[in-house]
């Protein structure tokens, strides 16, 4: 026998060999042993399976290594606390990272087998909405790859972002059953699982001469850990990423089973896994409902418990805590681990309440993504005090000391207490989830320079005020790995031809190419890459969508989650301006740029608002398409389900960037970030990361245009009136008329109507205020297409001037100013 202290037993099993041989052995062992078929007989499904866990195999050795490292060294780590994780599919990114991509693709073509076709099989793990949910994905990439101890944790939805569908031009949802085939890249271990406790009462009781508080919950689910791989770019480092998964309890279902009602047992098993059945397909717009709240205090309870139980030795000493953890909160959905972290501390590790309070306070750090009020979570006291009673009185014991301090330093300014009450009173009392996690944090960041100064002066100033140095900011970033290297190979290869490899984790040296952009030899071969990449994604459109897409057009890229303050509504208008010009005659069509317009975009299913443009947005690109007036000119694409599979063809191939949020509106924006990268022009209003992406770009390479957030601030003080705006421009009155009139609903005037008069009368997002700058933006964007050797030069120069947007830099923003982590061994 092999005992556990055998060195055989200590080390994992080493990797196969990195050959292609070695590797056609193992994916063969994987059909056979993994899948019980043979290479013959497999399916397309047993290959990408076998595939993914040739490629589990070689990454295995380095991952248990880093467990193991880390058990030792104890090093201090980051625990990501994200309801979200929009990962993309694996397989490519994991190969990448294992530097295994050519040896597989030779190993299978050995086999007689297309890599792409695999490739293609997998389904995406849509865990997360948007921009939120791809920046934590883009953060534990860029942690991995840079060395940093980190666990992501999460949900493991069973179904994730909804699949769109469009049926008459309108959006349906379907379920997205990501899991029905299985995921080859998770490893379950049921064995792990921790018993979340809801409910019941609190009771108090001496322990001992001690008087203490405890928690009496009334029912509980278990969390079972599922771990993913998370490798570093071929710096042999692997992290985990922990996704809890809810089952129902045996106890739960005994208690129930031993009343002999077995329907009931049934309900209660439903009742407890449907904590981790959906991801709520909301963005920046939380719906207040119960069940979020149970996932959000389910998963970071388990995660907590996890730190306590798996990752610190038993013998721990709590005040070191902060030596040894930081738990960064991505935005308010996980802050319910704060006072679940003081009970744990308190009520069963029995610390005193200050010094507890003290960890808790270095424990954790915020990170704010939004400016919307509405996106501020905000929980009923009746909804947490009868899920969470415990939780509800340490929240009130936190509130109590810290309005005490708020006092002794502001003086008993009543509306200022009230102001920064962590309790609101209105329209129901509730607890403010964004205060408190500004209260229990070490630090709180926003996520672009502008988002920051915002939050410090306009969202939370009061707190600002209490708490110098707390606020701070952190530009997001994107992971060039995904976002460049895998998803345009073909710059990638002419950036390395360039520069050489190293510019992949160094990405500012992207700088060196300001240079190529002199050097007409290069602008024609990255023209050429564009070319390329459009002719890719018109393949990908052809065959997901039967859409053609036209050689020669500029292709003007709008994709993002639909929300009136992105504002797709000035997208429409410009298209249909431009569309009005050329078929009343006003326009001469030789003056009318070849342009595609391509949109991307899902809407909450229950906002009502953001269904009504997509349905536009079909209905405009029908009659666009099939008038012959403007065949060969302007065509609107909108492929349904846009997803990070189809964001990786779609933004290589643009050549401009949309990014015209009202100023003040867009707390950053991720993809302008992604296009600038792949050398698309942006055009867009000094809101969020813009204004950095300008400030690097320069203004020569970017269409600035609209109001700045100062202005937009004015004229609301002043009194929005569209109609003003309306009046005075003869084009906006011709584009908005014609939608009124039916043109775009076969006659019918009332389909559109809500949307028309939103614009006239109720737009708390001013589209009709920055319409004409808009117009007049994209007139000069015509004018510089023309040039296209000067246009491929402004994108190369965007290309080269945007180094500063990987997510690896913002990781060492986090770690210099917030989390004082290094990279170990
Ligand atoms: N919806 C912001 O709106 C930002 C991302 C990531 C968002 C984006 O401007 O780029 O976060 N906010 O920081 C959010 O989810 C709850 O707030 C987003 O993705």
């Amino acid at each position: 026998h092999l005992h556990p202290t055998h060195p055989l037993a200590l080390a994992p099993v080493a990797a196969p060999p990195s050959t292609v041989d070695g590797f056609v052995r193992e994916f063969l062992l994987n059909l056979n042993s993994g899948r019980g078929v043979t290479l013959s007989n497999a399916s397309a499904t047993d290959k990408y399976f076998a595939l993914a866990h040739t490629v589990r195999d070689y990454l295995m050795a380095r991952w248990l290594e880093d467990l193991r490292r880390q058990r030792e060294v104890q090093d201090k780590g980051v625990a990501y606390l994200s309801a979200e994780y929009l990962l993309g599919r694996q397989l490519d990114n994991n190969l990448l990272a294992s530097g295994l991509s050519e040896i597989a693709e030779e190993a299978l073509a050995a086999c007689g087998i297309d890599l792409d076709v695999l490739r293609q099989q997998e389904v995406e793990p849509g865990l997360g909405n948007g921009g939120l949910g791809r920046l934590a994905a883009c953060f534990i990439d860029s942690l991995a790859t840079m060395g940093v101890p980190n666990v992501g944790y999460g949900i493991r939805y069973e179904y994730g972002i909804f699949r769109q569908t469009f049926v008459d031009g309108q959006q349906a949802e379907q379920p997205d059953a990501w899991l029905s085939l299985g995921s080859p890249w998770e490893f379950a271990h049921p064995e792990g699982a921790q018993t979340i406790a809801f409910g019941g009462h609190t009771e108090t009781y001496d322990d001992e001469g001690v008087p203490r508080s405890r928690w009496i919950p009334a029912w509980n689910v278990q969390a079972v850990p599922y771990n993913y791989m998370v490798p570093g770019y071929q710096n042999g480092r692997v992290n985990t990423l922990r996704l809890w998964s809810a089952v129902a309890t045996n106890s739960f279902d005994l208690r129930v089973f031993n009343s002999g009602d077995y329907e009931e047992a049934v309900r209660a098993q439903t009742y407890a896994e449907n904590i981790s059945k959906v991801l709520y397909p909301e963005d920046s717009t939380p719906q207040g409902k119960e069940l979020r709240l149970q996932q959000q205090y389910f998963f970071v309870a388990a995660s907590i418990r996890d730190v306590f139980d798996v990752m610190l030795p038993a013998d721990f000493e709590l005040t070191n805590l902060p030596e040894r953890i930081i738990f960064q909160l991505n935005d308010t959905h996980p802050v319910i681990a704060v006072p679940e972290f003081m009970r744990v501390l308190v009520d069963e590790k029995k610390m005193d309440w200050d010094a507890a309070w003290a960890v808790t306070q270095q424990c954790f750090a915020y990170t704010c993504h939004t400016l919307l009020p509405e996106a501020l979570e905000v929980w009923p006291v009746e909804l947490l005090g009868r899920l969470l009673p415990r939780h509800l009185e340490i929240i009130y014991r936190i509130n109590e000391d810290f309005l005490v301090a708020v006092r002794e330093k502001f003086g008993d300014d009543e509306m200022r207490i009230r102001d920064m009450s962590i309790i609101g009173e209105h329209p129901v009392r509730s607890v403010r989830m964004a205060y408190l996690a500004t209260v229990a944090g070490a630090k709180v960041n926003g996520v672009a320079e502008l988002h920051s100064q915002l939050l410090r002066d306009k969202v939370l100033p009061d707190f600002n005020e209490f708490y110098p140095g707390k606020f701070i900011n952190v530009t997001n970033g994107v992971t060039p790995r995904r976002f460049v290297r895998l998803s345009n190979p073909s710059l990638s290869g002419l950036i390395t031809d360039a520069l050489g490899t190293g510019w992949v984790t160094d990405l500012e040296r992207l700088r060196e190419l300001e240079a190529y952009a002199e050097d007409p030899e290069f602008r024609t071969q990255f023209a050429e890459v564009k070319a390329a990449n459009k002719r890719l994604l018109s393949d990908v459109l052809r065959e997901r969508d039967g859409f053609e897409v036209s050689d020669g057009h500029m292709l003007d890229v709008m994709v993002k989650r639909l929300h009136e303050y992105k504002r797709q509504m000035l997208k429409v208008l410009h298209i249909v301006t431009t569309y009005e010009g050329i078929i009343s005659g006003r326009v001469a069509v030789g003056d009318v740029q070849p342009r595609t317009f391509i949109f991307g975009a899902k809407a909450a299913p229950g906002y009502v608002m953001a269904k009504r443009i997509i349905h536009l947005i079909n209905a405009v690109g029908s009659v666009v398409n099939n008038d012959p007036r403007v065949e060969g000119k302007l065509k609107v694409l909108f492929p349904p389900n846009y997803n990070v599979t189809l964001a990786e063809r779609v933004i290589p191939a643009a050549d401009l960037s949309e990014q015209i949020s009202l100023a003040g509106k867009e707390a950053s924006g991720t993809g302008n970030m992604k296009f600038a990268l792949n050398g698309a022009l942006t055009i867009g209003t000094d809101d969020g990361a813009n204004v950095e992406i300008r400030e690097l770009v320069g203004d020569d390479n970017f269409f600035l245009f609209g109001m700045s957030e100062p202005e937009v601030e004015s004229l609301w003080a002043k009194g929005y009136k569209p109609s003003s705006f309306y009046n005075a421009d003869s084009g906006l009155r011709r584009s908005l008329d014609l939608i009124a009139a039916g043109a775009f609903s076969g006659g019918d005037r009332s389909m559109f109507e809500p949307i028309v008069s939103n614009l006239l009368y109720d737009d708390r997002f001013m589209v009709l205020a920055d319409y004409s700058a808009y117009i007049g933006a994209q007139a000069k964007v015509d004018a510089a297409y023309a040039d296209q050797d000067a246009w491929t030069r402004s994108a190369i120069l965007n290309v080269a001037r945007c180094g500063y947007f990987s997510s690896d830099r913002s990781m060492r923003d986090y770690i210099e100013r917030i989390w004082h982590t290094a990279p170990s061994f």
